[in-house]
């Protein structure tokens, strides 16, 4: 129903986002675009690349006087480093970065410089990503669907979010450099990462996005592409370094028995959840071990997807590696780079899960016009 591509390389002119299926009568506006590009743009860790940067939506295609008219929306994003690139010979990169796409993706398609296969694999594309996050979560905004994220760990220094409601980690998140809810665990992260910097080495992390008021019974338990959890699982795992992705506490939950794990149900009075789920007479839950997702749909919870990064394939200590011209065992080459990128990457994990939950928004309301949606969420129609 509705799909979201990209197209651009890390040094290129622009990135580019297209975002194709919106309904009509949707208002847009690139300043809460921004906003967003501005959130995956900062948290502490990062290189040098940001202090160049100014991400910065320009809407050129799909919206008229505000408004989604029911074409692909396009949005490009400026690289300003490529002033910088634009008349400078480059020699080609053949040292391979131990985890980076730059040997697989050469190999594959047959280009000696792996600078040519970076310039696409690079996170840079993520600001794209995020764009269209913004434009999926101003959609979702419509029917009262609200996201947002923390980080969990960097570097293995864990976050103790014990007894801290979602709402709290994400204003948590929102005010701090390191977008963790735990200020004491947000301090041993910097410390991490400036001890991780000093020794021109990265650091990963984990990082969890959270979809509030989600209408019960997005996707589907009948066709195996067709459920919720799996949509989530690839489309989070498609951003650049995720090695893991988790809906709820499900490898915590593995260790325990049925019993233990299960959202017990109950009548909806005795319960606090949300009004949208709290209908009288629905059965209710007093747990989210689930995550939000039951048998491949939506439960009405708040959907929690938790993605595991590894740490940024490109370090300022060499590591070993083979040069391709020689044959012969060699480092990796000095590249600018960030040390850390979970924060922002929580931004664009949550993105992902935006356009995931979009997508399946329509999937199961339709409607060509925004207005014939939020009715049909309303009426449950
Ligand atoms: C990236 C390498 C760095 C990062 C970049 C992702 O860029 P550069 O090679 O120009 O120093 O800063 O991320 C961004 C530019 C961004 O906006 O997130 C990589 O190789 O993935």
């Amino acid at each position: 129903m509705l799909r979201c591509f990209t197209a651009g390389e890390s040094h290129g002119p622009a990135l580019t986002a297209i975002i194709d299926g919106l309904p009509a009568g949707l208002v847009l506006d690139a300043d809460a675009i921004d906003r967003d590009l501005r959130r995956r743009q900062g948290g502490y860790g990062r290189g040098g690349r940001q202090q160049i940067e100014r991400d910065q939506a320009t809407i050129t295609a799909g919206v008229v006087q505000g408004m989604t008219i029911g074409a692909p929306v396009a949005i490009t994003i400026a690289n300003r480093d490529w002033e910088n690139w634009r008349d400078r010979t480059v020699t080609p990169w053949r040292r391979p970065r131990p985890g980076h796409a730059d040997l697989a993706g050469a190999e594959k398609y047959g280009l000696d410089d792996l600078r040519l296969i970076a310039e696409r694999a690079s996170a840079r594309e993520t600001a794209a990503r995020v764009a269209a996050g913004a434009v999926c979560q101003a959609l979702l905004a419509q029917v009262g669907v609200r996201l947002g994220s923390y980080v969990e760990a960097i570097g293995g220094v864990w976050a103790d979010l014990q007894g801290l409601a979602l709402e709290e980690r994400l204003a948590g998140a929102r005010a701090s450099d390191v977008s963790c809810p735990d200020p004491r665990a947000a301090e041993a992260m910097r410390a991490a990462i400036d001890a991780a910097r000093a020794a021109g080495d990265s650091l990963g992390g984990v990082v969890v996005a959270v979809a509030l008021g989600v209408p019960v019974g997005l996707g589907s338990h009948s066709q195996w592409d067709r459920r919720l959890d799996g949509r989530l699982a690839q489309a989070v795992m498609s951003v650049q370094a995720v090695k893991g992705v988790e809906i709820g506490p499900a490898f915590a939950n593995a260790a325990l028995s049925g019993t233990q794990v299960h959202d017990a149900l109950y009548p909806a009075e005795e319960t606090g959840w949300s009004p949208r789920q709290g209908a009288p007479g629905r059965p209710m839950r007093r747990t989210n071990r689930a995550g939000g997702v039951e048998g491949g749909m939506s439960n009405g919870a708040p959907i929690e997807v938790r993605a595991a990064l590894k740490p940024i394939p490109t370090t300022l200590r060499p590591q070993p590696t083979v040069d391709l011209d020689t044959g012969e065992a060699a480092e990796t080459q000095y590249q600018r780079a960030d040390v850390c990128a979970v924060p922002a990457a929580a931004v664009v994990v949550e993105a992902m899960v935006a356009w995931v939950l979009a997508d399946a928004l329509l999937e199961r309301y339709g409607g060509d016009h925004v207005e014939v949606l939020v009715r049909r969420v309303r009426d449950g129609s």
